[in-house]
């Protein structure tokens, strides 16, 4: 048994788009409306428990400034800001400040040389993975993708497995023929719920998270000149970079 599809999330995934990216477009989006909000990269760090652009200020009304009424009021304010921070992110993304991460770019074009599928399973708006693909791998590196699976789509985002299931769905596959690349552990615990085999490609926000689900953990995916490194029992080892002979070795060895 072969991996049929690789299943990529976006944030913090295909590039680190969290913290100079995201969270400087919402307070920005903060400042658009008048409000006195600022989300420091440490406070943003704990938000990203949510996840969900909408989710994330609704859970900082009432958990941080415990605002519980007016619950009905708020949700027009939450859309129009989330519609005031996606314009402030597709400005820093057409900037190009937001570079794909290592190896990225090689293992999709592998994938799609030996003809393994691909899709995207985020939480994020659809235009802006839309903007993230076109600004990073060219204009028609979208149709490289046969689903996007992005925001609304579902009603429960990861850590919920929706998304998963209805990927799965749409490109009629099997959880076990899937890879899910992932960065952290609400992305994890999504594919896991729905049986998908998950590699995690950590980063600043999520290293210290619960990740031993993983069927690997890697700080990124490698390149020739840029060797990536295993977590494994705690311990950091060399691992060059992940193509698509280790990914189907692997599969083999642990006998998905
Ligand atoms: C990332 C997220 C998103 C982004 C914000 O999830 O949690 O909420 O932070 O995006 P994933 P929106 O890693 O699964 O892509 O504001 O567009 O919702
Ligand atoms: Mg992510």
């Amino acid at each position: 048994m072969v991996w049929r599809a690789f299943l990529f999330d976006v944030d913090g995934t295909l590039a680190e788009t969290e913290r100079d990216a995201h969270r400087v477009a919402f307070n920005h989006a903060f400042k658009d409306h008048q409000l006195d909000w600022y989300w420091d990269e440490r406070l943003y760090g704990e938000l990203l428990d949510v996840t969900g652009g909408k989710e994330r200020i609704r859970h900082y009304l009432t958990t941080h400034l415990k605002i519980v009424d007016d619950q009905k009021q708020w949700d027009e304010l939450i859309k129009l800001i989330h519609q005031t921070k996606t314009n402030h992110y597709l400005a820093l993304l057409h900037e190009g400040l937001v570079p794909l991460r290592p190896g990225v770019k090689r293992l999709l074009e592998e994938a799609r040389t030996e003809g393994i599928r691909l899709a995207i399973v985020t939480t994020t708006t659809p235009d802006n993975v839309i903007a993230l693909l076109e600004n990073s791998l060219g204009k028609h590196s979208v149709e490289w993708f046969e689903v996007i699976a992005a925001g609304d789509i579902v009603k429960s985002k990861k850590p919920a497995p929706d998304i998963y299931h209805w990927t799965l769905k749409q490109m009629a596959l099997r959880a076990d023929e899937c890879l899910a690349i992932e960065d952290s552990e609400n992305g994890l615990r999504a594919a896991t719920q729905a049986g998908i085999p998950t590699l995690i490609t950590i980063n600043d926000y999520t290293r210290q998270q619960e990740l031993s689900d993983a069927l690997l953990i890697v700080d990124h995916l490698g390149d020739t000149d840029f060797q990536c490194q295993q977590l494994h029992n705690g311990q950091w080892s060399p691992l060059g970079q992940i193509d698509i002979s280790f990914l189907q070795r692997l599969k083999k060895e642990k006998c998905i």
